[in-house]
């Protein structure tokens, strides 16, 4: 057996780790053959909690699981990590202006960039799931200069779990027979879901999606509405907001990126922009991207037409503006 990997996550004793901590330690991320040393993050007050969540994960009685460190201090959370799940952020609360819970965030991935570029290792592999999750990765990157900036990478994959899975209950096949569906821009109700490029697997052949659903009212309206609006259907009938799909979304994303994608089919992950599809560059924007040895690319050479022209646009200023926000709180 390999050696173990250090992996950190962040917000530890919160509702998706509670889900997400699991799926890592038994396998489902980094390979069942692969052992792994689990450290855990949160906020002083929480430390009595996340004690409880350490009991769990000892009774789990996991063989892949070397070792749980539980702790608050981002030196020890961040020594030596090979994967960060960046979950831990300031939820929004109620009286709460977008801005407050913008410059509540970007101290926090401020601090925690600042750290994993003293303590990680140098190609750590880093996913923000908290949000706004795209600046967040964004601003966690301008801190750690000595990571490669391609390293910090945005959760859009429940987004695109969420399409997918829309997609084929709408054709009403297994979910495993609809691949391509991209999430593009931002983490948040301007994102475009696009099924315009996806294709179903019918009885062995081929198909695209539009082609079988011949319904474009449905594709570019009910469809682009559903997804962008479902975060907000979660929580309105569970009171909570999305915990057990959003621990998959991380470990489907952080899966592929270790493991790679399947030859032709892509995914979608919010990754530093470098200006293709007309997005402009230094926002983490979500594209479609196909991953081999550890690497992403962006898929290139997809029809974009006005409609989805418009779209990209419209998610990729929300981004603009987020990132000049977040620029102006950090130098204020
Ligand atoms: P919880 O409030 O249950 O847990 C968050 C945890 O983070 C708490 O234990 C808190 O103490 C901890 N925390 C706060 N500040 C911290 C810091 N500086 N260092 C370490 N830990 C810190 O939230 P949960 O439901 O688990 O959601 C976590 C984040 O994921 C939220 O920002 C949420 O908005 C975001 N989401 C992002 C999604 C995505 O697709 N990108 C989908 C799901 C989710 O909404």
């Amino acid at each position: 057996m390999p050696e173990p990997i250090r992996v950190v996550v962040t917000g530890a004793a919160g509702q998706i780790s509670y889900s997400l901590l699991y799926m890592i330690a038994k396998g489902d991320v980094f390979g069942y053959e692969q052992p792994l040393i689990l450290h855990l993050l949160d906020i002083p007050p929480m430390m009595d909690v996340l004690q409880g969540v350490v009991m769990e994960l000892a009774d789990c009685a996991i063989p892949l699981l070397r070792e749980v460190i539980p702790t608050a201090d981002p030196a020890v959370a961040f020594k030596d990590v090979s994967a960060a799940f960046l979950v831990g952020a300031m939820p929004r609360k109620q009286g709460m202006e977008r801005k407050d819970l913008l410059s509540a965030n970007v101290k926090i991935f401020k601090v925690q960039g600042e750290a994993l570029d003293k303590y990680a290792k140098k190609d750590v592999k880093v996913l923000v799931v908290g949000n706004p999750a795209n600046t967040n990765a964004l601003i966690c990157s301008k801190y750690a200069p000595s990571i490669p900036k391609e390293n910090f990478t945005a959760m859009t994959r429940l987004d695109q779990n969420r399409a997918q899975a829309q997609v084929s209950a709408k054709i009403g096949v297994p979910v495993e027979q609809v691949s391509n569906v991209i999430i593009w821009g931002n983490h948040s109700s301007t994102q475009f879901p696009d099924a315009s490029h996806a294709v179903v697997n019918l009885s062995g052949k081929q198909l695209t999606v539009a082609e079988v659903i011949k319904d474009d009212s449905w594709l570019r309206d009910t469809f682009v509405q559903i997804v962008q609006k479902r975060g907000a259907a979660v929580i309105a009938a569970r009171k909570m907001s999305s915990a057990l799909s959003a621990a998959k979304a991380a470990t489907d994303h952080m899966r592929d990126w270790f493991q790679g994608t399947v030859y032709g089919k892509y995914v979608s992950m919010g990754v530093v922009s470098d200006g293709s599809y007309g997005v402009p560059k230094d926002l983490v924007f979500s594209f479609p991207v196909t991953i081999k040895n550890g690497q992403w690319s962006i898929v290139q050479g997809l029809t974009i037409d006005d409609f989805a022209k418009q779209k990209l646009a419209i998610t990729g200023k929300e981004l603009e503006e987020e990132k000049e926000e977040a620029v102006a709180i950090i130098q204020a």
